[in-house]
């Protein structure tokens, strides 16, 4: 068994992928790669994360704010179910809305694959196989043996190049022969230019006769000895001793330009070696891989296959660096999907997505799943890799506005469920799900805590009309509720949630604890914001005079934290959403020390939702166990994380775990149970939130023994970096 490598931070196969969830995943912030590493036929996935068709449109019904006094009164008479109707009929978005999740073809739109890379080549059995990523250098190498002669493929997306770059060798001189194609299920032409090989084409843009986004993608070959020839769909390499493929792409999502541009640096990449490349890379990728470093001690199967690795830790073997593994996986993949100039955020699959129609459009979810995306980069010190996300938000604005004046006859801004490149901010076409409206408030976090970890007021001021605007909506909308005067949302649901009342089935509702949580962090990070830069005195007072009148946590007759403003009885006791512990985490008004009512109601409402789940919804748990200082419980959780999971369908209750490549399994596949997952194991191992560092807070009993992690961030501007033997903190240094 080969022990040259670190198990800490590679993923490999020793067989080729048969599904995309065996792949290895590269990315630059813009282009990806997945790499199946085919011995005879190899298949790279290609995505460039502009690649959404549909189109702008306005999907605010101009008239909906009429009907809102109506569902109010509904809501107030305890009438929800005849609200609710009520919503669906007047109070959703105009059109199709996200199709349902299906949304290739309406304006909504849909993150779609770009191209398929497909090399062909020789039949022929191949002996010794293995294929690595290897996250700390962000390179795939395929590695086999074929009559006689090794061959070696290596792939990674260049940030600074632009490129996708693939070199291929044989140990023998004479024996690479393949063809390459790229190819596209629809709406993809390819033909031949200045010796490469071209894919263009235009998107649907979700209104019949407009096209949408447009693209182009362009492979160079180049060869060492042997020929090059093309053919008008192909290009062929026959004997030769090596090859390098580049291969860029580009839309017009960013501008015009992006065919010449695609081309250029194609033809950059082609003046330089494919090592000068690759060397540049790896400095590159290094320069955020290596900030954080986690050890962990290793079990008796690290150094095999990471598939057989997952059976191994499932039938209960202890393997702590598998941890670490997934942690260094979380992070790798942020860098990735988000880089500071990506032009958008990370998607419900990073940027990678072998679909026309990917899951639920791969989209932007504002109720879990963009947010948690993100919960990694300030804590595992990617901070600047938020920046496409931070930057999305405030081009929310304008439409948000737009559709805060529509429904709510409010000031400021909003946004719902669901949102796209194309800056939905309407309600989501099924009430049901797609009218909490809290998606801003809890946005504006994370432009917040960007400022409380990095401290600088040159970028909380550029931020600070955001979070305002957002503000200024919930203090124009909140209303009264009768029984206490609380002000509370409404309409709103609890994200996707339902409860019983008077026999039926509800979601609508006012103030859910969610809201409400989001809503008081909102007005005092607002505030806080405008006495840091000496603005607003009139809006902070507005504020201070508002946040005691927010319906307050409640603690309901079972001793759990109640989700809505009344201890309904929910329809799904285990659902997959636990918003109301979102003053757990990723707030903190939840603490064991200042709440320790609240945190043991919390607790208790944990126990009844149960450690299963699909996957996000593990990884908010690891969270939330971290955040309560029950490190092995958390621990537990994330060994249930870790549960290998096979191609299947998408499930919606209890099927979360990981599958062969690490990617997280919804199921289906979803990138944000990477990404919180990586967070969740900072959070066990520092904390920082309510001006307190609380070092190793949860460290579970499997990683006590010895370990230590470099490179954390804590609020205030710090880097710390930890070292523990037998449960105890023996080193630890804080910059
Ligand atoms: C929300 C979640 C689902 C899924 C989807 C993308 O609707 O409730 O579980 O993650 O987003």
């Amino acid at each position: 068994m080969a022990t040259n490598f670190d198990p800490a931070h590679t993923i490999w196969f020793s067989d080729e992928a048969r599904h995309f969830t065996q792949s290895c995943p590269m990315g630059n912030g813009r282009l990806g790669a997945m790499v199946f590493g085919g011995v005879v036929k190899e298949r790279i996935v290609l995505n460039e994360s502009t690649m959404w068709s549909g189109s702008p449109q306005d999907a605010d019904r101009p008239e909906a704010y009429r009907v809102l006094p109506e569902i109010r009164r509904l809501l107030l008479e305890g009438k929800n179910s005849e609200a609710q109707a009520l919503l669906q009929n007047e109070f959703v978005c105009r059109g199709a809305g996200s199709g349902f999740g299906s949304g290739k073809d309406v304006p909504y739109g849909c993150y779609q694959v770009l191209a398929d890379l497909e090399l062909a080549f020789a039949e022929g059995e191949a002996t010794g196989y293995r294929r690595s990523l290897d996250l700390d250098r962000a390179v795939t190498t395929v590695a086999y043996e074929q009559n006689g002669v090794r061959f070696v493929r290596e792939t990674f997306v260049s940030a600074p190049a632009q490129v996708v770059a693939i070199r291929l060798r044989a140990d023998r001189r004479g024996r690479l022969t393949f063809a390459v194609r790229l190819t596209r299920p629809e709406r993809g032409a390819t033909h031949i230019d200045d010796g490469d090989l071209v894919l263009s084409g235009a998107l649907a843009s979700g209104v019949p006769g407009r096209d949408g986004v447009r693209y182009e993608g362009r492979l160079r070959v180049r060869a060492k000895g042997g020929f090059v020839r093309t053919e008008p769909d192909a290009i062929r390499v026959e004997g030769a001793d090596e090859a390098v493929l580049l291969f860029s792409a580009g839309t017009s999502m960013v501008d015009d330009r992006f065919a010449a541009r695609a081309k250029a640096r194609v033809e950059g990449a082609a003046t330089r070696s494919f090592g000068a490349l690759e060397a540049e890379h790896v400095r590159d990728h290094r320069s955020f891989y290596r900030r954080s470093k986690l050890t962990l001690p290793q079990g008796p199967s690290a150094y095999k296959p990471t598939p057989e690795r997952l059976v191994a830790v499932a039938k209960g073997e202890e393997d702590p660096s598998l941890a670490a593994l997934l942690y260094h996986f979380g992070r790798y993949l942020l860098i990735g999907s988000s880089r500071p100039d990506s032009p958008l955020p990370a998607n419900l699959q990073g940027l990678w997505a072998e679909e026309l129609q990917t899951p639920w459009n791969g989209d932007f979810h504002l109720d879990i799943n963009l947010q948690m995306n993100y919960w990694p980069a300030e804590t595992t010190n990617l901070a600047d890799c938020a920046r496409p996300m931070l930057e999305y938000v405030g081009r929310l604005v304008e439409n948000g506005r737009k559709t805060a004046r529509a429904y709510y006859g409010a000031k400021g801004w909003v946004a719902h469920v669901i949102s796209n490149p194309w800056l939905f901010t309407s309600p989501g076409e099924g009430a049901d799900w797609g009218s909490t409206c809290s998606g801003a408030g809890w946005l504006c976090q994370h432009l917040w805590e960007h400022y409380a970890f990095g401290a600088d007021k040159r970028y909380l001021a550029s931020v600070y009309p955001v979070l305002m605007g957002a503000a200024e909506f919930f203090l124009d909308m909140l209303i009264e509720e009768p029984k206490h005067g609380w002000l509370v949302t409404a309409p709103s649901n609890s994200p996707e949630n339902a409860f019983r009342l008077d026999g039926r089935n509800v979601n609508t509702a006012m103030g859910p604890t969610m809201d409400m949580q989001i809503v008081r962090e909102l007005f005092a990070n607002t505030s806080a914001a405008a006495k840091v830069l000496g603005l607003d005195a009139d809006l902070q007072e507005r504020l201070a005079k508002a946040t005691p009148r927010l319906a307050p946590h409640q603690i309901g007759p079972d001793g759990r934290l109640q989700e809505w403003l009344e201890p309904y009885e929910e329809v799904e006791p285990q659902h997959r959403h636990v918003s109301h512990l979102y003053g757990l985490f990723p707030g903190d008004q939840i603490t064991p020390s200042e709440t320790p009512d609240l945190a043991a109601a919390a607790r208790r409402s944990l126990d009844r939702r149960g450690d299963s789940g699909t996957g996000w919804s593990l990884a908010w748990k690891v969270a939330f166990w971290a955040r309560l200082g029950d490190g092995d419980r958390a621990h537990r959780i994330l060994m249930r994380y870790l549960k290998p999971v096979g191609n299947v369908g998408v499930e919606m209750v209890g099927g979360g775990g990981t599958y062969p490549n690490l990617f997280c399994a919804h199921p289906p596949f979803q990138i944000d149970g990477n990404f919180g997952v990586a967070a969740g194991v900072a959070e066990m191992l520092l904390q920082s939130h309510g001006g307190e560092l609380r070092f190793l807070p949860a460290l579970p009993k499997p990683w006590a023994k010895a370990g230590s992690i470099t490179g954390l961030r804590a609020r205030g501007n710090r880097t710390v970096s930890l070292t523990w033997r037998d449960g105890r903190l023996v080193r630890k240094q804080i910059r």
